[in-house]
């Protein structure tokens, strides 16, 4: 038995009192409610404290909303021109380390991925205005690569010093007779990145989705939303869903272009990944345009199966249903011996994931599938609805942060809302257990006793790590490092490290076989961790009256 392991269970009470009682009175307070010991079958249903501002001199995993918007939704965009207006270094850090893939059919299909555009503002900039520099850029990115369009994101100095970026892009889109536009997605706008999902989908919502008018061809027309194509797990779907026979239209916004969001008003599905990125954007399509959708999960072998089950199901198609048995049926057959063989070797071992809004759920059921057991978990900026399920949205209170981010109001358009279901088929579906419009949440699915920790910091990390000694941690790139120096792998749930796709039935064999050799590697246990060694060191977060 490894010498790190625990002889008792663990009270996860105990531990969350313990993280809990070290902070000042009004900070325990405050992550006290963004803490909890999961009880799926306690009546009230538990809490989550989501969405709610980092404590500052708190190290958190969180990124900004600047990121959301340009990194998260935007950049995996290949033949929109995204410019940053900004100082060099927000550009750089957001271009491409999220392992963003992209596969332009032909040679010569415009392809600005591998490029880095920034106004790369300087003092003098700040002190006496952008916007003319802003423009001359706009004007030489389009005298060079004549893109079809050009999105603008405001960064944190832009907003403070209030250079009108949606002015310059009114502007421009008139000299240029192209679509310019821009996002106020300056750092500090929102809490974490969310807000720059919403900020991002609210304008391709206004400027793109609905501006191409040719439906493109397809029986079974469906749009990908929450699909980010990290390490090429978009590529996979891409191939399932064609062998399958469904008409992947649009996808947002992993290998994706103008066009596909331009087009995505002519879908007849939407499917959602990831809830917490986009889900409103599914609501903004039913109405406008009369567009069911669901939610699926291509994360593990059983979860893809179940997703196109249900896309066959919602077209009520026997021979697309026949069709996608047998290709679950050949994709099983290559993911059983896998499967069976690494988890004779993981079964019983532990996890922990802190990931994102999405992926710190969907990742369970990769785990769970070789016999792995999850004993805590937590986003860095969910909301309550990607915690609890979505039947908690309208209790969610809108706070001064929430309430800075603009909800659309959108009506259903007077030309294209076409319902794609009658309200008798909505019914009929609905009542053979088709859930539309809905998503169950991570904390319903985890175990009870586990903990569930929003907005996780480097203190609470590390004392998680001291007392489970989990098995495998899983969260991003700022903590692989010290994490594994405490001889626990690391595996990241943002970039796959070098790994991936992930995503669907080959996605699963990959991932399963990355964390075969990372819990299997004698390294681990040549490492020391830090309280095994040495007496901690006494020290206060501030001193206490
Ligand atoms: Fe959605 Fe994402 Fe995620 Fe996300 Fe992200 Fe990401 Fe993520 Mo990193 S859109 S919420 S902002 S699934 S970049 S592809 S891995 S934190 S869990």
């Amino acid at each position: 038995m490894n010498k790190r392991k625990n002889a008792t269970p663990i009270d996860a009470n105990a531990v969350k009192d313990e993280l809990v009682k070290k902070y000042p009175v009004k900070v325990g307070r405050k992550r006290a409610k963004q803490l909890l010991v999961n009880d799926p079958a306690i009546e009230p249903k538990q809490e989550m404290g989501a969405n709610v501002r980092t404590i500052p001199g708190i190290i958190t995993q969180r990124g900004c909303t600047y990121a959301g918007c340009k990194g998260v939704v935007l950049g995996p965009t290949r033949d929109i021109l995204n410019l940053t207006h900004g100082p060099i270094g927000c550009g750089f850090y957001s271009w491409l380390t999220r392992r963003n893939q992209t596969k332009p059919p032909r040679a010569d299909d415009p392809n600005f991925m591998p490029y880095c555009f920034s106004t790369d503002m300087q003092d003098e900039n700040i002190i006496f205005g952008g916007e003319k520099k802003l423009r001359q850029a706009v004007q030489e990115a389009y005298d060079i690569f004549k893109p079809k369009a050009i999105g603008i994101f405001a960064t944190c100095p832009v907003g403070l010093i209030g250079d009108d970026i949606h002015a310059v892009a009114r502007d421009m889109s008139e000299k240029l007779g192209i679509n310019v536009f821009g996002f106020s997605c300056e750092g500090y706008k929102g809490v974490s990145q969310s807000a720059g999902h919403h900020i991002a989908n609210n304008q391709l919502f206004k400027h793109v989705i609905g501006k191409h008018p040719c439906a493109p061809q397809g029986k079974f027309k469906v749009t990908l939303l929450g699909e980010y194509n990290i390490g090429g797990d978009g590529f996979v779907l891409e191939d399932l869903f064609q062998r399958c026979g469904i008409d992947l239209i649009s996808t947002f916004s992993g290998n994706s272009t103008y066009e596909g969001f331009a087009s995505a008003h002519h879908g007849d599905l939407n499917v959602v990944m990831c809830h917490r990125s986009i889900n409103y954007v599914a609501d903004m399509l039913e109405k406008k345009y009369g567009i069911p959708w669901f939610k699926v999960n291509f994360i593990g072998a059983e979860a893809s199966a179940k997703s196109l089950r249900k896309i066959a199901a919602y077209f009520e198609d026997k021979e697309l249903m026949d069709r996608v048995e047998e290709v679950i049926a050949e994709e099983m057959a290559k993911i059983v011996p896998v499967r069976d063989q690494i988890k004779a070797r993981s079964e019983g071992k532990t996890a922990m994931m802190f990931v994102g809004g999405s992926r710190a759920h969907h990742y369970q059921n990769l785990f769970k599938e070789i016999g792995m057991k999850i004993i805590a978990a937590g986003y860095e900026f969910a909301h309550r609805d990607d915690y609890e399920g979505r039947q908690v949205l309208p209790t969610i209170k809108v706070d001064a942060d929430s309430r800075n981010i603009e909800e659309l109001v959108v009506k259903p358009d007077p030309t294209e809302y076409r319902p794609r279901k009658s309200p008798q088929d909505l019914a009929r579906l609905a009542a053979s257990g088709f859930a539309f419009k809905d998503y169950e949440g991570m904390m319903p699915e985890m175990d009870k006793g586990s903990l569930v920790i929003d907005d996780i910091n480097h203190y609470e990390t590390e004392q998680l790590l001291e007392k489970y000694k989990p098995d495998i941690f899983c969260a991003g790139v700022k903590e692989k490092y010290v994490i594994q120096k405490m001889g626990i792998p690391l595996k990241q749930l943002h970039s796959y490290d070098s790994g991936g796709p992930y995503a669907g039935f080959t996605g699963a064999i990959n991932f399963w076989k990355d964390i075969d050799r990372m819990l299997n590697s004698k390294a681990w246990k040549l490492i020391d961790p830090p309280w095994e060694n040495n007496e901690p060191l006494p020290a206060l977060f501030v001193k206490e009256a």
